[in-house]
């Protein structure tokens, strides 16, 4: 790679950071709206889920993505929930679990011989559960399914639940060990030293204690209003046991309706020989396609209105059965409670349009729905209808009595069933992604070649205005294979690709030089992750170089490919110093690209990845991964 290009990657072609807000590609065309109604609900075509509960952890973002996953598969089967419940004796119930814990969980020795470690990371083993309340988008789901890993059936492994699966409510009988425990944590979590509750109370700082006397009025304790630090002190010790009473009956109280599971239990799927990660319950993504969010906005990122072009394209993808995940930024106070519809103009806030603090499974729209129902009126009516994780008091799991929760909208029977609308005009409004599924090849004969293991979470694209081509090579690992498929990631909307599958020469001198063993071409409407099954048979042996070699074209830019760069930057450079730092996310990422894996072809050269990515990712401080190409074979059994 010469230095004229490091400087077009550096400095012009960088377009996109974040989400999809920022896409800038104007749909030209009409794209077939006559055909959709103004009102659809995919739960009148049973292929809508129960209404699950995310509580303890902060994984609505897996909730959201699984549910929509759960829709797309009961789409491809073509039947509903009970049809499949009724003749499979169990739910179609993704684990939410298994989906958050390995898309931020980095790859082991289990699972690859090249890439080990890279992903997400937690730079302290002991915070494990962050990795359930890290938060995560749609992206992070569709780049593990695109490995040809997961959604796995929580009636197999996983349920959401910890290893003892206790409710908060079990946890917290009253006066229990657990109540003097949790007082313990507390006073170790506020001192941040290994002492008791009952030194905490004796040595807290009298500016602090006017908290902690509030928390206790909470939790059901009667104590002086006149604040003097030493009476209340020797009070708070001397009423001990009466805090550890208090304590049990305050959550016993909280969770005696919306019960959760306990998160002071061992959350841990191990990491272990052979890896947990790998599974999946018969079914693989086919398509993981990233939206363009409908608002639009002026050069200075105002919102200006949405786009009908984009609203029909999330239609579409409803329309056609398609699961579809979604982001919006919840607040309580713009949600009205009487009819459970959601509007924020960030007019007083300030907020960004795009910002996002929450994710769901979006499943209908209704473009009549007044504007009337919601506390500020928006621009125009319509709404889109939103499955939350949040719990319900008609889907509700009655085996566990786990996620009773009164939210949402109310059925005939004035229960709330744990769905809500928010407006076509809402700000926060992102991150759209639709799912399709297909049925995935038997695991024991099945090989995956992979070396983009880091979920797609904030992305870079790279353009050039000559051709450019992405290439990895891949060597077969089995004596004797059949190539099967493989999974590409197109960065545009409306984009032309070709698939080239090169067997290449000894010594080849770049991912072309060899014999083209197939060859593809495709359009596709909507950006993402498209695996393509070969529609030929080819076998290749072991120790042969295999190059998955992928142009992608868009009527905006004469060439293009994305790349993604793993620019979560906190947390990084702590990592790199050895040092811990608590103000610090207790997550970052880290990404690995050996040489001879991929390949960059641009301003008529080819340049190995390993060395062109070093000196990118060293001048912003950020780490890029392998192209996102996959290659996927069959064992043929040897005479
Ligand atoms: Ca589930
Ligand atoms: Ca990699």
């Amino acid at each position: 790679m010469n230095t004229k290009a490091i400087v077009a990657i550096g400095v012009v072609a960088i377009l996109l950071v974040g989400g999809a807000a920022a896409v800038i590609i104007i749909l030209a065309n009409n794209n077939g709206d006559d055909d959709l109604p103004t009102k659809y609900d995919q739960r009148e075509k049973g292929i809508v889920t129960p209404v699950k509960y995310q509580n303890p952890w902060g994984t609505c973002w897996s909730f959201g993505s699984t549910g929509a996953a759960e829709t797309s598969v009961l789409t491809y089967l073509g039947k509903t929930f009970q049809q499949f419940r009724e003749e499979n004796g169990y739910d179609l119930d993704f684990s939410e679990k298994h989906l958050a814990w390995f898309a931020l969980n980095a790859v082991t020795d289990a699972e690859t011989d090249t890439q080990v470690g890279e992903g997400f990371k937690l730079l302290r083993e002991t915070d494990y559960h962050y990795i359930y309340d890290n938060g995560g988008k749609a992206t992070m789901a569709a780049s593990l399914y695109s490995t040809g890993v997961g959604p796995v059936l929580e009636k197999d492994l996983f349920r959401y639940m910890g290893e003892n699966g206790t409710t908060a409510f079990d946890y917290f009988t009253v006066g229990s060990a657990n109540t003097i425990a949790y007082l313990n944590f507390f006073a170790h979590d506020q001192l941040n030293d290994d002492v008791s509750y009952e030194h905490y109370l004796e040595t807290i700082e009298p500016d602090k204690l006017n908290n902690l006397l509030n928390l206790y009025r909470e939790w059901g304790v009667v104590l002086p209003d006149d604040f003097d630090a030493d009476y209340v002190k020797a009070h708070l010790v001397a009423a001990y046991d009466t805090l550890v009473e208090r304590l049990g009956a305050y959550y016993m109280s909280m969770y005696s309706d919306k019960n959760e599971y306990a998160e002071m239990e061992n959350w841990r799927i191990p990491l272990g020989e052979p890896s947990q990660r790998n599974y999946t319950a018969g079914y693989t993504m086919i398509n993981g396609n990233t939206l363009p969010a409908p608002q639009r906005v002026n050069d200075d990122d105002e919102w200006i209105g949405v786009s009908d072009a984009r609203m029909d394209l999330i239609k579409k993808e409803l329309y056609a059965g398609h699961g579809m995940g979604m982001s919006y930024y919840y607040e309580s106070a713009t949600l009205n409670k009487e009819t459970w519809a959601q509007f924020n103009s960030f007019k007083d806030n300030g907020k960004a349009v795009g910002t996002t603090n929450h994710a769901i499974q979006l499943v209908g729209w209704d473009d009549s729905f007044s504007k009337d129902n919601f506390l500020e009126k928006p621009e125009r009516d319509g709404a889109w209808l939103c499955k939350n994780s949040w719990g319900s008091e008609t889907d509700y799991d009655t085996t566990t009595n786990v996620g009773k929760n009164a939210w949402g909208i109310k059925n005939s029977e004035g229960k709330h069933t744990g769905y809500f609308w928010i407006s076509y005009c809402d700000r926060s409004l992102n991150r759209f992604m639709s799912y399709e599924f297909g049925k995935a090849p038997a695991e024991d004969s099945f090989n995956t070649y992979v070396y983009d293991f880091l979920p797609s979470h904030r992305e870079r694209t790279l353009n050039s205005e000559s051709e450019l081509l992405t290439a990895n090579v891949f060597t077969i690992t089995e004596a004797k294979e059949k190539l099967e498929s493989v999974s590409i990631k197109t960065g545009y909307l409306e984009s032309d690709v070709v698939v080239s599958v090169y067997k290449l020469n000894d010594g080849f001198t770049n991912p072309t030089d060899g014999t083209l063993l197939w060859k593809t071409s495709k359009t596709y409407q909507l950006e993402g992750f498209h695996r393509i099954i070969l529609d030929k048979d080819i076998e290749v042996k072991s120790g042969e170089k295999i190059s998955v070699v992928v142009q992608e074209k868009n009527s905006n830019f004469k060439e293009g490919k994305t790349m993604y760069i793993a620019d979560y930057n906190y947390g990084y450079d702590h990592t790199k110093a050895g040092e811990y730092d608590d103000s610090k996310k207790a997550i970052y990422c880290e990404t690995i690209v050996n040489a001879g894996e991929s390949y960059l072809f641009m301003d008529g050269a080819w340049s190995d990845w390993h060395t062109t990515w070093v000196k990118f990712s060293t001048e912003d401080h950020e780490m890029v991964d392998n192209f996102r190409i996959k290659m996927f074979t069959t064992d043929v059994a040897t005479a």
